[in-house]
Formats: C-alpha cells, sequence, structure tokens
C-alpha cells in the first residue's frame, strides 16, 4: 500500500503555486488597464480512486505512476476567445526553461477529439522545493474558451454518469453540441474587438463609480 497523502503533498503545492502565478498575470494585465487573455484560472490534483482508474486502463504498475501519469497535477485556465488561448500558450512558452519546462503539448483545437472535445494541453516539468528537498513533478495545463469549459463540464459528468457507455443518442447530442460550443467561439471571435471595447469602457465606468 503506497502512502498516496505523501506522494500528493509535493502535486498539491505545484497546483497551489502555478494557480497563484496565472491569477497573478491576469491581475497584473487588469491593474495596468490592459486586456487579460486569461478569464479565470483552476486547478485540482487528480483523487487516488482516478489515479489508480487511470494506472489501471494504461497497465501502468504502481511504482511508475508519478514518472507515467501526466495530469496528477492539473491546471485548468479559462479564456474569452479562441485566439487568447495562443496568446497564454506564449505567456507559458516565454517561460520554458525558468520557472517551468514544457515536456510536449496536445493541440486538440487543431485536432478535436472524435468526442467533440477542444482544448490545448500544455504537459510541464515543475519543480518543487518540500520538506524533504527538490523534487521535479509532471503537471498538465489545460487552455480552451468558456464555451470549450462549458461543453467539457457537462460531458464529463455524462461519462461520469453512464461509466463511459453513453447511450448512442446522447453521444450524437453531445457531438451536436461540441459543433453549437464551436460556432458560439467562431460568432464570439468575430465580435471580439467590439465586446473587449464594451468591456473596457464598462470597467472604467465601474472604477469611477467605486472611487465616488
Ligand atoms: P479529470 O477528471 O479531468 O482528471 P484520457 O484521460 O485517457 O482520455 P490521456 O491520453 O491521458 O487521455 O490525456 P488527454 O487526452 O490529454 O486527457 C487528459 C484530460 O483531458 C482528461 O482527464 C480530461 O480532463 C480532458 N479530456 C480529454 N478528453 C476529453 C473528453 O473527450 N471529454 C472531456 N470532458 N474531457 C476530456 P481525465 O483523467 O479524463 O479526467
Amino acid at each position: 500500500m503506497r502512502h498516496w497523502k505523501k506522494i500528493l503533498i509535493p502535486y498539491e503545492q505545484a497546483v497551489e503555486e502555478l494557480k497563484v502565478k496565472f491569477k497573478a498575470i491576469r491581475n497584473e494585465l487588469r491593474e495596468m488597464s490592459e486586456y487579460s487573455p486569461i478569464e479565470f484560472v483552476t486547478g485540482r490534483v487528480k483523487k487516488v480512486s482516478s489515479i489508480l482508474e487511470k494506472a489501471k486502463k494504461y497497465g501502468i504498475a504502481e511504482e511508475e505512476i508519478e514518472e507515467k501519469i501526466e495530469d496528477i497535477a492539473g491546471i485548468r485556465i479559462m479564456c474569452q476567445f479562441v485566439d487568447d488561448i495562443y496568446k497564454v500558450v506564449e505567456l507559458i512558452e516565454q517561460r520554458d526553461g525558468k520557472d517551468l519546462k514544457i515536456a510536449y503539448v496536445k493541440d486538440y483545437i487543431k485536432n478535436r477529439k472524435e468526442s467533440g472535445y477542444r482544448s490545448y494541453h500544455i504537459i510541464i516539468k515543475y519543480p518543487i522545493q518540500t520538506a524533504f528537498g527538490y523534487k521535479e513533478i509532471l503537471a498538465e495545463i489545460q487552455i480552451r474558451t468558456l464555451a470549450m469549459n462549458f461543453w467539457a463540464t457537462i460531458e464529463h459528468s455524462i461519462n461520469y454518469k453512464y461509466k463511459k457507455n453513453v447511450p448512442e443518442h446522447i453521444k450524437e447530442r453531445l457531438k451536436k453540441a461540441a459543433e453549437a460550443a464551436y460556432l458560439l467561439d467562431k460568432e464570439m471571435w468575430a465580435v471580439r474587438d467590439e465586446v473587449i471595447n464594451a468591456q473596457k469602457l464598462f470597467e472604467a465606468k465601474s472604477n469611477t463609480v467605486s472611487s465616488i
């Protein structure tokens, strides 16, 4: 029996640190009244039951889990528009070799998954200073629009309910919904400048009201 509580401590620390770092980028840009490609950030450490399930699915031995399961630490960055995703990717690339190392990427936006899933994944190696010394762990950063996130969240819960045996008619509906989310992203991108200007005006007004 492995000591999961101890194993997961560095992953918990990594998730907390990465959340702080990405939220700081968003806050800094907003403070400077500049547009932030990051709308909001979440993070989680995978549950032990999900880690073991994934290890079983891929035939990974328990002692190989940390080396082979890349999303034990997961960060999710939500953006308003599709092109913001690639701006966030650039921001992360600029940090490559500094506070993180990029292992590889999976672009499920250009190569949508069979399920209809879209997102940009970056697998990183992240250094952690623990009470027992230095450790480098793997973490997955998922970057997606609000529409992609809405679809993925719903689809994930349906999969959970049906334990992956989703009835065919629901699968079809989900594919249609994925297409609708894609079209929503496309339409929103077309009015992107208009939306950003409106948001700047709205924020300026809110700041004036709060300073009265
Ligand atoms: P959770 O609860 O988010 O941790 P696999 O996980 O076997 O599908 P692989 O090769 O490990 O695939 O990596 P991949 O494809 O990058 O997927 C890792 C994570 O991406 C998943 O983690 C999901 O968060 C998300 N994801 C990938 N494909 C889909 C999809 O079709 N629908 C949804 N909703 N999310 C997806 P976990 O472990 O599935 O779940």
